[in-house]
């Protein structure tokens, strides 16, 4: 591509701003002040709870049709996107196919916006030392998924990874929180997830009980300085958690590694890529095989083992461990694991709609295989004499491909990552080519990518109701297509109408480096709360005439309410060296009006949303007047609210 054309490209459709947009924000911030300076007579008296006020929107569709991508403002998406956030640590909320980034969710990381890593609520649920500081304050998160319930998206929670320190995260869609982090055990390089998507005993369990996690580096077990020079002694595990109690049930040694996570929509299998069957610690031995595979786990009867008491423990930790390596389960009969071989190195692994198969990619093998999930099932009971016979295609697609969505008409896209391009191929025709038909063309059509994608998904893709209408592109590489600034690039989030037979490349954003995976589902798929009540938080402080100052020894409680614009009380008094614990509930009942409390000095900033309660503890280790204010716009006299904190020397 010439420089020329890629400047072309990179021009705004519709160049100046448009002078209606300008006086739409004109009259919101207009509107804004006003409602701020309303709440002031309000507030002391009477709150309402507002309604949300109706947003500009057209009767559903008409807009919606004529241009989703540049959506009309106050129109909203008809789709959101969960993004993870990379080594940010975060889950990001987008509104799909516009690409608005909406929200992040603090997860792994410290968050300033929201105090997250900050407040003694957050932390907790982070991890902290003995010395109350936290256990880690880095991470790298990769993918991200969905509870289900009868095939789609239940609305409940998403669960995202952490590569770096082997941590879940699960994020309540109710409120776009992280409520629980679990680190796993006998574990390194965490890196594929995956929910499942029923129960595979009781049919009546219809929805998300379990998440799967594999482990993509092999290491000693226990890890505690045993068989460090013996890489054949290294082993990864395959783990399972319950996804209500976020406790780790179960996990399944095996030989090789994990590295995507997949899971069956009768609940019955959950699978993993391989790329290091070589057991290599080298990258050159990790690539020495022409072959790698797909492991499938049979999770009733790795449930049933567990129950059995087939298992060991290892070191400190007392979750039961399954012998999944391949030497121990050649016998289809009893075998927990089975193993598909894959080409070279293989990347991705994902479900199709229709629930029949898995397909992998080659990555250093230019092909996409195809693996049928009901021949998988016939080799456990012993009605397939080969388990490589579950391959039911295996065509070459391009090169270096590595994740696929579906559109839920037979069609999938593959990123090709050395080709910069995503593949359109069609699996019923792959797999009549598989079988000798050499007429057939499978591939439907290619696209440019801008450039090297890896993930890559489209509207509802890993759900029974696939609707095939926006495919997202995750390139790694945007070299060219934005302002530079610096040696650090933005990654390039594409957008693509697969709608119809071509695939046309509607929109590109910059984002943050970096997100690796992300799912779209249906907006109304979702339900979130307004506000909080009260009762969510153990601490809150109901009544707002019970603020102040209460001390046990030197250990000083602070209680303070928010209601816009005040912080009460107003001022507060501790004495040098104690350790203070400051609650703060913020008694607003309005949407979106939130209160942040910054404390020069001390290192404290965090927010409370409408009905929210937070407390932060701090030793008060420098005297003097310390003006604790509101750090989120919130009213007109926003600046003036604070609380002064004198610390007495
Ligand atoms: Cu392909 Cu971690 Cu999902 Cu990145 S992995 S792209
Ligand atoms: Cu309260 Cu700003
Ligand atoms: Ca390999």
């Amino acid at each position: 591509m010439s420089q020329d054309k890629t400047q072309e490209a990179n021009q705004p459709q519709d160049g100046a701003i448009d002078p209606s947009r300008r006086k739409f924000l004109n009259t919101a911030a207009l509107v804004g002040l006003t409602g701020a300076g309303l709440s002031v007579g309000l507030s002391a008296c009477k709150q309402e709870s507002s309604a949300p006020s109706a947003p500009a929107v057209p009767a559903s569709g008409t807009l919606a049709k004529a241009d989703p991508i540049h959506p009309k403002p106050g129109q909203l998406d008809e789709y959101y996107g969960f993004w993870s956030g990379g080594h940010t640590g975060d889950f990001r909320v987008l509104g799909m196919p516009s690409g608005r980034e909406i929200h992040r969710v603090p997860c792994f990381v410290p968050d300033a916006l929201v105090g997250w890593g900050v407040t003694n609520e957050s932390k907790a649920i982070m991890g902290t030392k003995a010395d109350g500081s936290l256990q880690f304050t880095v991470g790298d998160t990769h993918h991200t998924h969905a509870s289900y319930k009868d095939g789609n998206y239940d609305g409940r929670y998403a669960w995202i990874n952490d590569k770096l320190n082997s941590r879940v995260a699960r994020i309540r869609l109710d409120t776009f929180v992280c409520d629980k982090i679990t680190k796993l055990p006998n574990v390194q390089g965490f890196h594929g997830i995956f929910p499942d998507k029923r129960d595979p005993v009781d049919a009546a369990i219809n929805y998300t009980t379990r998440v799967f996690c594999g482990s993509e580096f092999h290491i000693p077990v226990p890890n505690d300085g045993r068989d460090i020079d013996s890489p054949e002694q290294y082993r990864a595990m395959f783990s399972c958690l319950d996804a209500e109690t976020m406790e780790v049930r179960w996990q399944v040694m095996i030989d090789g590694n994990c590295d995507l996570c997949a899971t069956s929509f009768d609940g019955k299998l959950a699978a993993c890529n391989q790329y290091n069957t070589e057991n290599g610690v080298h990258y050159e031995d990790m690539m020495s095989a022409e072959r790698d595979a797909c492991i499938f786990f049979n999770i009733a009867r790795i449930e049933q083992a567990v129950k059995d008491g087939s298992y060991s423990t290892f070191g400190d930790s007392p979750v039961p461990v399954v012998d999944g390596t391949r030497a121990s389960n050649a016998d289809p009969k009893t075998a927990l694991t089975a193993t598909v071989s894959v080409p070279k190195n293989p990347h991705g692994v994902n479900a199709s709609p229709d629930g029949k198969y898995f397909i992998c990619s080659g990555k250093l093998s230019p092909t996409g295989t195809v693996i049928e999930l009901q021949k998988v099932l016939d080799w456990f009971d012993g009605n397939l004499d080969d388990i490589d016979k579950a391959i039911v295609a295996e065509v070459e697609i391009g090169l270096g491909p590595l994740h696929t969505a579906f559109d839920g008409r037979g069609n999938t896209y593959t990123t090709l990552f050395l080709d910069s391009q995503v593949v359109k191929w069609n699996v019923e025709d792959a797999i009549r080519f598989h079988n000798g038909d050499n007429t057939v063309q499978y591939v439907r059509d290619r696209i440019d990518v801008h450039y090297q994608p890896g993930h890559i998904n489209a509207s509802q893709s890993e759900t029974m109701f696939a609707d095939g209408k926006w495919l997202t592109v995750g390139c790694k590489f945007s070299k060219d297509r934005f302002l530079p600034v610096g040696p650090l690039h933005a990654e390039n989030e594409q957008i693509i109408d697969i709608s119809g037979d071509k695939m046309v490349l509607v929109a590109e954003h910059p984002v943050r480096p970096e997100p690796h995976d992300f799912i779209i589902l249906k907006r109304d798929l979702l339900n979130p709360k307004k506000i909080y009540a009260l009762d969510d938080f153990p601490l809150a402080i109901h009544d707002p005439k019970n603020v102040g100052v209460t001390r046990d020894g030197n250990k000083v409680t602070v209680r303070l309410v928010s209601i816009a614009p005040a912080i009460e009380p107003r001022e507060f008094r501790v004495k040098l060296g104690d350790e203070v614990t400051i609650i703060l509930t913020n008694h607003d009942r309005i949407e979106d009006l939130t209160h942040g409390f910054g404390l020069p000095d001390y290192n404290i900033n965090f927010i409370v949303n409408p009905q929210e309660t937070a407390s932060v503890t701090f030793v008060a280790d420098k005297p003097g007047v310390f003006w604790g204010y509101c750090t989120h716009f919130c009213h007109a006299l926003h600046l003036e609210m604070r609380s002064r904190m004198i610390v007495e020397a």
